[in-house]
């Protein structure tokens, strides 16, 4: 047989992000979240659901962390609250909140498992978002200091970093769309500087972890890059696949990864450009140990007869899972690291997330038989090896997510988990993914 196996020291993790599991919303000090309030409002999320007990993981901790270690899991990506170390968002420390944060890198480090910590998935303080959020400079000015003090309470500890997840998910889909908190309809000029500031807030964040996270520490940002796969894998449609990533993509990553808000960026933004200070660029440009992908699904891009790119849509009936926008396409996962390597030459790649949303229903024996979830990762894995053969420099693989969980919009509806999570009694049972991936991680190959 010939076997599919990843390269030695391949990192394999699981991933879940604070405001999604831990619960406790208003606990021990903690403030207020943008979603907190968000999901408060009818109609907002379905079933209008909220995060205020989630899966409890706030007190579940250890045994969550006792059944990664069963699962042979080394490696998970966590995220930090920001409200539950400043409520306020900047201002008075909540030491209630380091002291949690410190028992649950100490018990994940007593299991075996190393962190690797978001700064930042979302959960801006309220407090902040009152004073304008993302559009004002004062937020990344606060996370500045958010940053600083988190890098130096657990940095002894804490040696992978990663600054901001998905800035598409906070800035123009929480700005220039209504459906994320604060659910607001600006134009394209406030968008653009909620995007600048967005940047500068991972500049200051890669500026902490070099200033105080010490010698060996690694920090990089995750985004949700849209992915243009080509529809036809021959040259015109590559090239236009390669033309097509940038310009998807461009208020969020040409300035990290080119350094300059590029002439192609003002081409396409024109008088909407955000304002920039003396000194952003360096910052938000500063180099980065790695750069984090999240890849769910793509759009099939191909070739016009001028060579541009033309974004085919997607014909009804096309593969989901049981979320709508998650279309299956497991070529993503070549084409991603591929294209951003081929356009930005970024020397070392990690798929921070990575895993597909299905109604799991437990058989009657209480089994969770999730085939499609494992055959759709198994599929992402195959083409990732793929990339890997053809030069992607890509180091490591977080499937999302350990356990089903608040799904933003969604509520509890849609299930993510390689572990159900009973709600009802917050029980925890691996799916049939969650064995298939143990022994996936155990013999660093595909099985
Ligand atoms: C990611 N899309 O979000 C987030 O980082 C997670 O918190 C989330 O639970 C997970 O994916 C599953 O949804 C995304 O519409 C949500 O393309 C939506 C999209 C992409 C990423």
């Amino acid at each position: 047989m010939n076997a599919i196996k990843f390269p030695p020291n391949f990192i394999w993790g699981t991933a879940a992000a604070a405001p999604q599991i831990e619960g406790a919303a208003f606990l021990d000090g903690k403030g207020e979240s943008v979603w907190d309030r968000f999901a408060r409002i009818p109609g907002k999320v379905v079933g209008d659901a909220n995060l205020d007990v989630a899966c409890d993981h706030y007190h579940r901790y250890p045994d969550d962390f006792a059944l990664m270690r069963e699962l042979g899991i080394k490696h998970y990506r966590l995220s930090i609250a920001w409200p539950r170390i400043f409520p306020q968002g900047d201002g008075e420390l909540n030491q209630a909140g380091i002291d949690f944060y410190n028992r649950l890198i100490d018990c994940m480090l007593a299991e075996g498992i190393q962190p690797w910590v978001t700064m930042f998935h979302w959960d801006l303080p309220q407090a902040l978002e009152d004073r304008g959020g993302w559009r004002e400079r004062l937020t990344p000015e606060a996370f500045g200091v958010y940053a600083e003090t988190i890098v130096k309470a657990f940095g002894d500890r804490v040696k992978h970093w990663i600054t901001l997840n998905e800035m598409r998910c906070f800035t123009i889909l929480a700005y220039g769309d209504t459906i994320r908190p604060p659910g607001l309809n600006e134009g394209e000029k406030v968008v653009n500087q909620t995007y600048h500031h967005a940047l500068l807030a991972h500049g200051l964040g890669v500026q902490a972890v070099r200033q105080h996270g010490g010698e060996n520490a690694q920090v990089g940002i995750t985004d949700d890059c849209i992915i243009p796969v080509p529809v036809i894998e021959t040259e015109p449609h590559i090239k236009a696949a390669e033309q097509a990533i940038r310009e998807l993509n461009i208020r969020s990553i040409d300035p990290i990864l080119k350094g300059e808000y590029t002439e192609l960026y003002h081409t396409l933004t024109g008088e909407n450009a955000a304002n920039v200070e003396p000194g952003d660029i360096e910052l938000i440009s500063a180099p980065t140990d790695f750069f984090g992908m999240n890849i769910y699904t793509g759009v099939y891009v191909r070739a016009k007869e001028d060579g541009s790119p033309e974004i085919l849509p997607f014909p009804s009936g096309y593969p989901t899972a049981d979320a709508p926008w998650l279309k299956l396409i497991p070529q993503a996962m070549y084409w991603g690291p591929k294209l951003i390597k081929s356009v930005y030459d970024v020397p070392s790649i990690y798929i921070t997330e990575s895993g597909a949303g299905y109604d799991d229903v437990p058989t009657e024996t209480g089994e969770i038989l999730d085939l499609h979830r494992r055959q759709y990762v198994r599929q992402c894995l195959m083409e990732l090896h793929r990339s890997i053969g053809d030069g992607s420099p890509i180091e490591g693989y977080f499937l999302w997510s350990f356990m089903d969980n608040f799904e933003w919009l969604d509520g509890y509806t849609k299930r993510f988990g390689i572990c159900y999570t009973d709600y009802s009694t917050q029980k925890r049972t691996p799916k049939l993914s969650a064995h298939w991936y143990k022994e996936v991680m155990q013999q660093n190959q595909l099985v």
